[in-house]
């Protein structure tokens, strides 16, 4: 990974910094709360501190690892082991869209003469991290079959009488059981008029007969996220809740159809939405198609209303048509897919009709 960053880094440049917390769980696969990897043409270093260091010398084999003591004292140690000091006016990028003002402010003293610049480094980072390889897949696979598999097992749970908060937490325990080492995010599981909020938060209603229940959650593996939403019904479905149903599942299914290599973000998420616009309920799908997917829940590409944003072979991204009718009740579905050159492979296996519990 380090050398994939050594090779995108222009040279107009000298080096990077990173030093969030992601990043630097992408590039070098060691995972604390504390850290810095720097990266330059033809050098590396990762720094961090006493309560993570021998845990660091012993996963980071990419680059060398350096022990953060009186860092200010270090920093002639640091530039010669990154060849900056053979610079005199060393330019490094850093990641803007990750870093605090202050922190950016504190670097910009620490490695003077250095000059930090806030313009590209996230571009470049971005770039490589949309692109999974197939270590990645596969632990955005992995995480997936675990969310499945508490799907399932939530299904046989689901009954009139059990609380939001309680199929929720049948979820997240179940992923956490069996293999997750984390919760992609707070799982949403909203029930009756409440499934009309995309992103409404579970409580203690209780479930009761003819409502709908949509449920968006994902399990993490090795740093990598899954995403997938379901709406099932409890009872029988009334004949427009059918109707709703079938319209986002075909929105969802034109989409899965159009997705490939090469297409727009906007195609992509018009595939969706159109569907949704021509049966007469566009006003009701107000969020994005999909987001990639991988070290972070919410990644590149986007998978909205933009024309420059082209999908790209290596992508994972969800697809997530909804239509929301406040105050009555609303379903989403969200597949995860990896993009190909001639299409999309659907990393999700759950049915999509419409289940009745
Ligand atoms: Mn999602």
């Amino acid at each position: 990974m380090i050398q994939k960053l050594q090779k995108s880094l222009p040279r107009s440049c000298d080096g990077i910094l990173i030093t969030s917390e992601e990043n630097r769980r992408y590039f070098t696969g060691f995972h604390a709360s504390n850290g810095m990897l720097i990266v330059t043409h033809n050098n590396a270093l990762f720094l961090t501190d006493s309560r993570y260091i021998e845990a660091a010398q012993n996963k980071i084999t990419a680059c060398p690892v350096m022990e953060m003591k009186k860092i200010k004292e270090q920093m002639t140690d640091i530039f010669k082991a990154t060849g900056l000091h053979k610079k005199l006016l060393p330019k490094l990028l850093v990641e803007s869209d990750k870093l605090k003002v202050s922190d950016l402010k504190y670097f910009r003293q620490l490695f003077k003469p250095a000059v930090l610049s806030t313009v590209g480094g996230d571009k470049i980072i971005n770039s490589l991290r949309e692109i999974k390889s197939q270590q990645e897949l596969d632990c955005i696979i992995n995480a997936q079959r675990i969310a499945e598999k508490a799907f399932d097992n939530v299904l046989n749970f689901i009954r009139p009488g059990v609380s939001e908060k309680d199929i929720a937490l049948e979820l997240d325990f179940y992923m956490l059981r069996n293999g997750a080492e984390a919760l992609s995010f707070e799982t949403i599981a909203v029930s009756g008029k409440k499934s009309s909020m995309p992103h409404g938060v579970p409580d203690g209603k209780l479930i009761k007969k003819g409502d709908f229940i949509t449920m968006d959650f994902g399990a993490v593996v090795d740093g990598y996220h899954s995403d997938m939403t379901r709406t099932v019904c409890v009872g029988e479905p009334s004949d427009k809740q059918r109707e709703i149903y079938n319209i986002v599942l075909s929105a969802q299914a034109n989409a899965l159809k159009t997705i490939k290599a090469g297409i727009t973000a906007k195609e992509a998420d018009s595939a969706a939405r159109d569907i949704i616009k021509n049966a007469g309920y566009g006003e009701f799908y107000r969020h994005a198609t999909g987001h990639g997917v991988g070290i972070e829940i919410h990644e590149g590409p986007v998978v909205a209303g933009n024309p420059k944003i082209v999908l790209r072979e290596g992508n994972v991204v969800t697809v997530e048509p909804g239509i929301y009718i406040p105050d009555e009740f609303g379903v989403r579905i969200e597949d995860v897919v990896y993009v190909t050159a001639d299409g999309c492979i659907n990393l999700t296996d759950s049915p999509k009709n419409l289940i009745i519990c």
